[in-house]
């Protein structure tokens, strides 16, 4: 490259994601910010951020036809269901329109679980698996000749001569690091959150579980689970915070309590905090359990750090489906006594369900209503919602499912128009959906997320 040649530029989109219809969500693009953040520190590539949640399909060809010149490679983030398999495909099919020559790299969490299926589609050039972190300087260094495309960890690439694989890239991912804000503008990503506070922003701090739930993806990570020390995390926010004038952070991790130390001192920290905030977090009723062993006072500290909710996954009210079919690890008089413990500190609770477990019986459905109605009892009156079991690929009650005679999509367009809220599996009754939804009961938007 002479002086004179225009800096390579990676562009990396996150498509839109469809909700339903009247729910307003803004919600930072964290997968792609995570991948960018080393490429932007090398400063070898420039990096674009385009949020489909935020920006049209017109910008989205005025970007490719300003930086056509100079485009490096184009990745696109998928995860299973909510339409955004589709608008990543719409996207794709306009950069091969457009910029017919430019690599398509896709990843993200539906990636990790059907690499070769979305390999083998036809506007799909190169799939990553894994923490894309691990794979994008080596994928930069291959798109400019410096290196083989096969030494890119976690690679799959399908020619006419069948699949050809990188390196193993496994699910661990270090120490994360701080978000590269200056690629997106956070201010549009502010929003007013009646369980929360005015002005908050949704925040991942942390990536993997260490719970094995069998109906759920975080599988895909082994239980390996990695996170930002409480240190440079309190450091962030405190900037977040002033710089944006935030009143909350909602904290989006799969399950943020998985370290209890880590929890406590960022506790310690958000209370001592010169501008106070309200939080929120998902927790598993475990977690409550620990604390108690291992760090007792924790749910007071988390209150009175300004814990306004907590999320938890409680899936089932009776003790066989929360043993056999989910591998909850807790059972329901546990549930309880964890449910009781948080609304006596004045917290939210936020509990969601899933009815429709292959295998469930109707009694043990019932299990599950009279569950959720005692905890409607507690004060504060929790939030409840009931999902409607959805097989996700790569899960152990994904090949269940199937034995029981789910009938998955068998190639990328085919997941486009998967909806997890909608019934997918053929013994759940239009009964059993009218009611879950009639037993939702939301403080926020009709249209929360279970994570
Ligand atoms: C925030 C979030 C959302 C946000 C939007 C996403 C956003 N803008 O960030 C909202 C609330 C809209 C959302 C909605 C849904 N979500 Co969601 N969501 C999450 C959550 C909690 C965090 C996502 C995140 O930022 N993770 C952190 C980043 C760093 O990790 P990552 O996304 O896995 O990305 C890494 C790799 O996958 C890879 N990678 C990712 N993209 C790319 C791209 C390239 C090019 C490369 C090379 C690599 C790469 O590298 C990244 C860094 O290591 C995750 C759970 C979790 N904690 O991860 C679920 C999760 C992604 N959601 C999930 C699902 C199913 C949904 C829903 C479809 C249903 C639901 N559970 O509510 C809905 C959408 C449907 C609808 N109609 O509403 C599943 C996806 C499962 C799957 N097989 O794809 C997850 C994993 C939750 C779970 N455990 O089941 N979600
Ligand atoms: S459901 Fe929640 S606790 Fe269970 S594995 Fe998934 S993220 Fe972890």
């Amino acid at each position: 490259m002479s002086a004179l040649d225009p800096k390579p530029l990676v562009v990396f989109a996150y498509p839109k994601i469809d909700h339903e219809k009247d729910y307003l969500y803004f919600w930072m693009p964290f997968s792609v910010l995570t991948i960018a953040k080393d490429l932007v520190d090398e400063g070898q590539v420039d990096v674009i951020v385009f949020d489909g949640n935020q920006e049209s399909l017109s910008d989205w060809e005025a970007l490719l036809r300003s930086e056509a010149d100079r485009l490096l490679f184009v990745g696109f983030s998928i995860m299973t269901g909510g339409g955004q398999i589709g608008h990543a495909l719409e996207l794709a099919r306009i950069a091969h329109r457009i910029v017919p020559d430019t690599p398509r790299v896709f990843g993200g969490p539906h990636v990790n679980v059907l690499p070769d299926e979305t390999a083998s589609h036809e506007l799909v050039d190169v799939a990553i698996t894994g923490p894309g972190q691990n794979a994008v300087q080596k994928l930069v260094q291959a798109f400019r000749g410096e290196c083989q495309l096969w030494e890119v960890p976690g690679l799959v690439v399908r020619n006419s001569l069948g699949f050809r694989r990188g390196p193993d890239n496994p699910p661990r991912t270090g120490v994360l690091g701080q978000y590269p804000w200056d690629l997106v503008d956070v201010e549009s990503y502010i929003r007013d959150d009646p369980t929360i506070a005015p002005r908050t922003l949704n925040y991942v701090s942390s990536q993997g579980c260490a719970y094995k739930c069998r109906f759920c993806y975080e599988q895909m990570y082994q239980r390996k689970w990695s996170s930002q020390a409480a240190g440079p995390l309190l450091d962030d926010i405190a900037r977040l915070v002033d710089t944006y004038d935030l009143g909350g952070i909602k904290f989006y991790d799969a399950d943020w309590f998985i370290n209890l130390r880590r929890a406590e001192e960022i506790c310690v920290g958000l209370k001592d905090m010169s501008r106070p905030i309200r939080w929120a977090a998902s927790i598993n009723p475990n977690d409550v359990l620990k604390a108690r062993q291992h760090r007792p006072g924790l749910l007071r500290a988390i209150a009175e750090s300004g814990c306004s909710r907590l999320l938890m996954g409680v899936e089932s009210g009776n003790d066989r489906v929360l043993s056999d079919i989910v591998a909850k690890e807790i059972d329901r008089a546990g549930i309880l006594d964890v449910a009781h413990e948080i609304a006596s500190n004045g917290i939210l609770g936020s509990y969601t369900f899933i009815v429709g477990f292959p295998g469930e019986t109707d009694d043990e459905v019932e299990d599950t209503y009279s569950l959720l109605d005692s905890l409607r009892s507690l004060t504060p009156t929790p939030e409840t919602r009931v999902h409607l079991f959805a097989p996700y690929p790569g899960t152990p009650l994904f090949d269940e499912a199937v034995a029981a005679g789910f009938q998955p999509p068998t190639s990328l367009e085919g997941w486009s128009h998967f909806d997890y809220y909608d019934s997918q599996t053929p013994w759940t009754s239009a009964v059993t959906v009218a009611r879950a939804r009639a037993n939702t009961h939301m403080r926020t938007q009709p249209k929360e997320t279970s994570t």
